[in-house]
């Protein structure tokens, strides 16, 4: 066992730094870097079960053109001369990347360059469009240059935290904790700004949940309040902040707190209540994310933010800021690149004299001149055949793009489509014609930057497998093979790096913020070492901004009316993520610890959204959309506003049959940004009749399941899959069960079955169908372990013959605490807070993500009690 290495951890944009102690040749034991300033040592249930992720399953170890196993000479020829041959004929445009913020800098700076300095097309675009292109569009219009003016240390200093369209609980663990100390140390308050009342509200002082797309409304009104209040910093905004005419006439309209009220349809007491907070309270961080992004309006609302901290002079002062944060690992370092279409490079745009920089600084004569197309016109080009040669790289667009069918249809009409993943089989692999296999997490070695413009290295932990490369290896020898062999000269990361650093000081007198020059001539040894390290460190402090007058702006927003509910789609479909999964799945689906907080994909609805649809509690309810429909399994709650359901993004073809949200969303874009309003769909919901339920607990992983509704999760030593559907399931359950020793027990007039299949005296796979009640899960999940010994009887019966208490679902992962355990202890122990709670089961004292379940939990105890 070696000596832990310093890395960061694969997944959200908080950056965590992690200590990792390399135990085998594929295992590793994580720990939280306690010196790093992103996580200062911790770490949330993701990062710390990264180490059952690092198996080679599922892996694409060698390339592969038209699903056969080919030599990397043999691949990378064949993507070079098909690009070169499509652009030979039809120009530069007729070829595209669709990149990622999982990409390293480095990776990702070569992909950009490729792309728009040699190939000579700005068609290299990312899901970061996806994701916070509405946030740079914001910032550009308001700052001049996509900065994000804000860092962890603010959440210390500051007294009222905002938290607007952000489940930072569930997303952003770390910084919620963060949150959750200022609070505990310092009395920091809490607003929640979400249409849904999530976790993240259980420690709130407020949560306004506003009806969805009215934030500008909202934000507006509070400006019109604070200029009423006198709470306008006029010094401020005659030394620094550009205000056009027009402005104060504009966004006071409609201002005053009750039409507001109406508007965003909250309690006006709610209302003034949040006013007054933000009154009393000058340091205050506005955090918010994919709530004001995804949206038709997501460049205003996020202007509108920026429009109130400017205003209040509410920025570039310690705790006090916008905070844009970030989802992916790198998508921050994604921006810094310009891997945006509407980007060129090092934070530049396609102004004239910005392309004959880059042309000077890159030896090219072809650099792109404007921008390219952005994601959801980049798929619809591939539709129309003008895009006839693609190149996927470390995004899953098959499952994450809105309106997925329709994007499913461009990739297998496209003429050429190039995957680099480092999972074989994904729903987006499926289309390709060249698989390249990447290095992933723990094998690939380079920087990312996280939320707060904090530079980290990811570092190898292991070797690479197979014959996976890393991503910047696998572009350059394309671009060489292409005919750009000096320009792609690079050895290791750290050559990239060094000109990416250059590129950002190249020409930059002070005009652009983000400047990394000093790490121009970097020596590889250093780079090695190299520490967390945050550019720009105080953004804004001194009042200018990198507009051509050093002045900000304020950009007169105003709420649009929202269109009436249509009668054939009266529901709104609002999308997003589980706490323990990671979008599509590849690496977290892997994980039989992240598999048990949520085991199935569910379709959150009001109940009397539910009860005129016949829809119960358990049932399987269709969600459609003009884009195509999913099913879910319901769950009723008040959580949710009338009108308004909720699906995860998750599943996907490759885990579910039936369970999938990308194919609902529709492509409609903001116009200043391109990014999908992925949060408001029109949508309908019925209750789908089935005939049987079962569920299958298996050693083996089952290939695609033919029934009306199947969806999987890791589970220790296997899987559970979950299984719906109409006629007879007797030949499904044949081709489910593996060879073996066959126990059954079958009921044919009460339509029951239970099987079990038992080899060498070990379970390896269990199926129990039935019209109504299935067995636990858990118990039988625990007889896949091989210390396990239950007998026939208990098999079939599906529990031991001495029943367990039934836990409930698990609510600590880290410690496989049930939520009935936490409440009977709850309730017997007269806990109130969640110390106590994690003093009693250990539960929440490891990674701290299900703190905020417990507080709920403890919440409900509560008014059950109290009433
Ligand atoms: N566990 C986990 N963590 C992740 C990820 C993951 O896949 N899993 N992905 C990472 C990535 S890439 C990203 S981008 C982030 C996303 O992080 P978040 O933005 O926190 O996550 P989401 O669940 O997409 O949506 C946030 C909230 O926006 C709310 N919302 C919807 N409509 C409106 C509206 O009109 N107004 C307001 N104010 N709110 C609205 C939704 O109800 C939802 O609760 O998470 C990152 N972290
Ligand atoms: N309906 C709806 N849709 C959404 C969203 C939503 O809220 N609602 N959110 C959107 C947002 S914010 C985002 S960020 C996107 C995310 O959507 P995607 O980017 O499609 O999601 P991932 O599953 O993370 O896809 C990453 C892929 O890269 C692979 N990979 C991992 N590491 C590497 C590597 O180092 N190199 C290479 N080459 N491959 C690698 C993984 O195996 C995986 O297949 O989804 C968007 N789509
Ligand atoms: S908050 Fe969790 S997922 Fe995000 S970087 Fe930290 S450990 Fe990783
Ligand atoms: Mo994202």
């Amino acid at each position: 066992m070696g000596a832990a290495i310093r890395t960061t951890c694969a997944y959200c944009g908080v950056g965590c730094g992690i200590a990792a102690t390399v135990t085998g040749e594929r295992s590793v034991t994580i720990a939280g870097d306690t010196e790093h300033p992103a996580n200062h040592g911790r770490l949330c249930s993701k990062g710390t079960h990264l180490g059952e992720t690092t198996s080679l399953e599922g892996r694409l170890l060698h390339p592969e053109i038209n699903g056969r196993r080919a030599s990397w000479d043999k691949a990378l020829d064949l993507v070079a001369k098909r690009f070169r041959d499509t652009i030979a004929r039809y120009g530069p445009n007729s070829v595209a990347f669709y990149v990622s913020g999982q990409l390293l800098t480095e990776d990702y700076y070569v992909a950009n360059k490729l792309m728009k300095g040699f190939i000579g097309s700005a068609n290299i675009d990312t899901n970061s469009r996806l994701c916070m292109s509405s946030a740079v569009a914001g910032h550009q219009r308001a700052f001049g240059e996509d900065v994000v003016p804000a860092s962890y240390d603010d959440l210390d200093e500051t007294d009222l935290v905002v938290l607007v369209g952000s489940n930072t609980a569930w997303c952003h663990p770390v910084v919620y904790q963060r949150i959750m100390a200022a609070r505990a140390e310092r009395g920091a308050k809490l607003v929640v700004i979400d249409p849904r009342r999530t976790e993240t509200c259980a420690d709130a002082d407020l949560h306004l949940a506003i009806r969805p797309g009215t934030d500008v409304a909202l934000f507006n009104g509070l400006l019109a309040h604070c200029r009423t209040e006198r709470l306008i910093d006029e010094t401020y905004l005659s030394r620094s902040v550009d205000v056009p005419d027009d402005f104060w006439g504009k966004v006071g309209e409609g201002g005053d707190l009750w039409s507001v009220a109406r508007t965003c349809d909250v309690p006006p007491a709610d209302l003034r209540r949040f006013f007054d907070l933000f009154a009393a309270n000058p340091r205050t961080v506005t955090m918010f994310s994919q709530g004001v992004n995804q949206s038709l309006r997501g460049t205003d609302q996020v202007n509108a933010i920026l429009n109130v901290h400017l205003a209040t002079g509410r920025i570039g002062k310690p705790g006090a800021a916008p905070f844009s944060i970030t989802g992916q690992p790198n998508a921050m370092g994604g921006r810094e690149v310009g891997g945006l279409a509407s980007t060129l490079a090092a934070h530049m745009d396609f102004a004239p004299e910005n392309v004959a920089r880059v042309a000077r600084f890159w030896g090219s004569d072809r650099v792109a001149s404007k921008p390219g197309l952005k994601a959801v016109d980049l798929f619809r080009s591939i539709a129309e055949g003008r895009i006839k040669a693609l190149w996927v790289m470390a995004t899953n667009p098959a499952v994450s793009m809105p309106d997925a069918g329709a994007v499913r249809d461009a990739l297998a009409a496209c003429p050429f489509v190039v995957v680099s993943d480092c999972i074989s089989d994904t729903d987006t692999g499926r289309f390709a014609h060249v698989k390249l296999p990447a290095a992933g997490w723990g094998e690939k070695d380079g920087t990312v930057t996280n939320s707060e413009r904090t530079i980290s290295r990811q570092r190898r932990l292991f070797d690479l497998p197979g014959e996976a490369k890393p991503d910047w290896w696998i572009i350059k020898e394309v671009g060489r093979r292409m005919g750009w062999v000096g320009e792609f000269a690079y050895s290791r990361p750290a050559d990239i790096y060094r000109e990416h650093a250059r590129l950002s000081t190249y020409g930059n007198d002070g005009a652009r913020l983000f400047d990394i020059g000093h790490h121009s001539a970097i020596g590889n040894a250093d780079y090695d070492a190299m520490g967390p390290l945050r550019w720009g460190e105080k953004p804004f402090a001194d009042g200018r901004f990198p507009t051509p007058n050093g002045r900000a702006r304020l950009v007169p927003v105003m709420q649009m009316t929202l269109a009436a509910p249509l009668a054939k789609w009266p529901l709104t479909l609002n999308t997003g993520r589980y706490r323990d999964q990671w979008h599509s799945m590849t690496r977290t689906g892997l994980s039989p610890k992240l598999g048990t907080h949520r085991r199935e994909p569910l379709v959150e609805i009001h109940p009397e959204d539910a009860a005129p649809r016949g829809i119960g509690e358990g049932d399987l309810a269709r969600i459609s959309t003009p884009q195509g429909e999913s099913v879910f399994r319901a769950t009723l709650n008040t959580d949710q506003r009338r009108g308004e359901i909720f699906t995860p993004i998750h599943w996907t073809d490759r885990q579910s049959t039936g369970g999938r949200t990308g194919l609902l969303p529709r492509p409609l874009v903001d116009p200043h940004s391109g990014q999908p309003g992925f949060k408001s769909t029109p949508a309908a919901a019925c209750r789908v009749e089935i005939a049987w339920r079962a569920f299958l607990v298996s050693r083996e992983e089952p290939g695609s399941i033919d029934a009306l509704w199947a969806t999987r999760v890791r589970v220790a030593n296997g899987w559970l899959v979950e299984l719906a559907g109409e006629g007879d399931p007797a030949r499904l359950i044949r081709q489910l069960l593996p060879h073996g020793e066959r126990i059954e027990a079958i009921d044919a007039v009460r339509g029951q079955s239970r099987h079990a299949v038992v080899v060498d005296g070990r379970l390896v796979a269990a199926l129990y169908c039935s019209r109504g009640d299935l067995p636990s899960r858990d118990w039988l999940i625990a007889q896949l372990d091989d210390a396990a010994a239950a007998s026939a009887i208990e098999l079939l019966a599906g529990r031991p013959a001495r029943p367990a208490p039934d836990r409930g679902p698990i609510v600590c992962v880290c410690f496989d605490v049930g939520l009935k355990t936490i409440l009977a202890t709850i309730a017997e122990q007269r806990l109130t807070s969640v110390e106590a709670v994690g003093g009693a089961l250990s539960a929440g004292t490891n990674c701290g993500s299900c703190r905020p379940a417990i507080q709920r939990l403890l919440a409900d105890h509560k008014e059950a009690v109290h009433g």
